[in-house]
């Protein structure tokens, strides 16, 4: 079986340092944390701009720090997100692009977001989808949600991407799809042909999809974004600690767990 990418999502848009202490915020931090996480076996990290105060944004100075600051402390693939926060208009969410990162994330529609909605109207997919192809920047298509893997297959078949496709499925987020077994294999089924997938279960649904994910095939995410929690009532200590767990179980499954290099290759991205 081909190798497991696993991704850390080290601290996202709305996790707060009062429901996770250790939560990465500054450039600085998040460094450290990549840094971490690498080593314990991510090869890419998925990364949220804050201001120090904590505040989410798309800064792309922020962004630029970020990178430079990762870059400077170990080889991972940095994916920027390009959800950013609910509210944030397109233009902002897509200023990090602009600064050509490896790889970020595009998410395939609207939906129900906790109390918010979180929107992607068309028009702004397409603009994301075209800028990242026009500037070189890796595509991981965020499915939240049944008629968004359906979207990815209409775009696919309309010729406005192509492959190697990247799939991210979030399981759990309330008022989308849920974090269930049944929910992921459903997803998984209507994958486009010779795509890959990760899965990035929130809440309790991180681990056993992310066990279910290292039987199938498929590829995980993990980290302080989805989850805060090592199990029910215990916090995480850090976002590695939740990397370290699933790269012990893809070993224990005889499944070896892949470098940034070897995540590359299977993502179909230059050295
Ligand atoms: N913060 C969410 C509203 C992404 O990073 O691309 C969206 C999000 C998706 O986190
Ligand atoms: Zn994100």
């Amino acid at each position: 079986m081909e190798k497991l990418i696993i991704t850390a999502a080290l601290t996202g848009a709305e996790v707060t340092r009062e429901q996770q202490p250790n939560l990465p915020i500054t450039p600085d931090e998040i460094a450290d944390a990549a840094f971490e996480c690498a080593k314990a076996g991510a090869s890419i990290v998925h990364v949220h701009g804050r201001y120090d105060d904590g505040t989410p944004t798309q800064d792309k100075e922020v962004y630029r720090q970020i990178i430079n600051k990762v870059r400077e402390r170990c080889d991972v693939i940095v994916q920027v997100s390009t959800g950013g926060a609910v509210g944030m208009t397109a233009q902002e969410r897509l200023a990090p692009v602009t600064l050509k990162p490896e790889m970020a994330t595009l998410s395939m529609g609207s939906v129900n977001f906790g109390n918010d909605v979180f929107m992607n109207h068309p028009d702004d997919m397409d603009i994301f989808a075209t800028t990242m192809k026009d500037l070189g920047v890796k595509i991981e298509y965020e499915v939240f949600d049944t008629g968004m893997i359906t979207t990815v297959n209409r775009w696919l078949k309309k010729g406005l991407i192509s492959a190697p496709l990247h799939v991210d499925f979030v399981l759990g987020i309330p008022g989308a799809m849920a974090g269930t077994p049944e929910a992921l294999m459903y997803m998984r089924s209507q994958l486009p042909a010779e795509a890959s997938w990760t899965v990035a279960g929130i809440g309790a649904a991180q681990l056993p999809l992310a066990t279910m994910a290292i039987i199938l095939g498929g590829h995980v995410r993990v980290g302080f974004e989805d989850n805060v929690y090592y199990r029910k009532g215990e916090l995480a200590t850090s976002n590695a600690q939740l990397v370290e767990r699933v790269a012990r179980i893809s070993r224990e499954h005889d499944r070896a767990v892949a470098t940034p290099d070897e995540a590359r290759k299977i993502l179909g991205m230059p050295a």
